[in-house]
């Protein structure tokens, strides 16, 4: 993967979403959007705060349906991204918002509570370039997360972790939490993003855009070799 030039790295006002908005949502592979632009897969265990997440990215406040009642989005929802930095222009992306996992099944059976629609999703699409997997910040590292991960492990596809609803520890705490997040998945501390959709941590500068923007850039630099490369995120703020 290219590495990012210092200049981009501590660019104040680098990159961040000027727009997004839905564009769809299918409930098999067939009813998705063309894949003409690079895709953003969105996943995590049912309540874990994708919807959130995606509110907070876009800066909006309803783009995705905040639930109370876990486990019932049973859809594909694709999105439409645009992220702006002031000299590298725009970069379009899809973000894909996933059924969350984990909710009435026990782990053996989360390929099986996927279903044939996001196994085919996560399997075959071809626009598919990376996958940001949410763990509650409260919560472990589950059986279902190493389950998604074991089961994506074939394709190996670029994945960074946004621990959520960071907001329920104390500074102290956040530091601890990601380095054991980190360990247990065995990913590098530089892929774990700490995030708050309700303070809004990890999504400015150097925050989740930053991360996607150098990815789907170091992407296109790739052209059509496969090379999974980790995100080098700054530390957290
Ligand atoms: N304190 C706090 N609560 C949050 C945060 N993000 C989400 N929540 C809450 O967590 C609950 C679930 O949030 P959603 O964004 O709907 O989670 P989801 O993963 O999309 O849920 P499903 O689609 O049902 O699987 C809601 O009550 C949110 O208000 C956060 O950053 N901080
Ligand atoms: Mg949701």
């Amino acid at each position: 993967m290219a590495a990012p030039s210092k200049t981009e790295r501590n660019s104040p006002g680098g990159w961040r979403v000027a727009s997004a908005s839905f564009e769809r949502s299918a409930d098999k592979l067939g009813a998705a959007p063309p894949g003409d632009l690079p895709e953003i897969a969105v996943t995590g265990r049912s309540n874990v705060g994708k919807s959130s997440l995606l509110n907070a990215f876009a800066g909006q406040r309803a783009l995705a349906r905040v639930s109370g009642t876990p486990g019932r989005t049973q859809l594909l929802n694709f999105f439409r991204a645009t992220l702006r930095h002031p000299r590298h222009g725009d970069l379009g992306l899809r973000w894909v918002d996933l059924p969350g996992y984990g909710y009435a099944a026990a782990p053996q059976a989360v390929r099986a509570s996927f279903g044939p629609m996001i196994e085919g999703y996560l399997r075959k699409r071809e626009a598919l370039k990376g996958l940001v997997l949410l763990i509650d910040a409260r919560r472990e590292v589950s059986e279902y997360d190493h389950a998604l991960l074991d089961f994506m492990a074939d394709r190996a596809l670029w994945t960074i972790v946004a621990v959520t609803k960071a907001d329920k520890l104390s500074k102290g705490e956040r530091g601890m939490v990601t380095a054991g997040i980190a360990r247990a998945l065995q990913l590098p501390r530089g892929q774990v993003l700490v995030t708050s959709a309700t303070s809004g941590l990890g999504f400015s500068d150097g925050g989740l855009a930053e991360a996607l923007a150098r990815r789907l850039r170091a992407e296109t630099a790739e052209g059509a070799e496969e090379a999974p490369g980790g995100s080098d995120l700054p530390e957290e703020t």
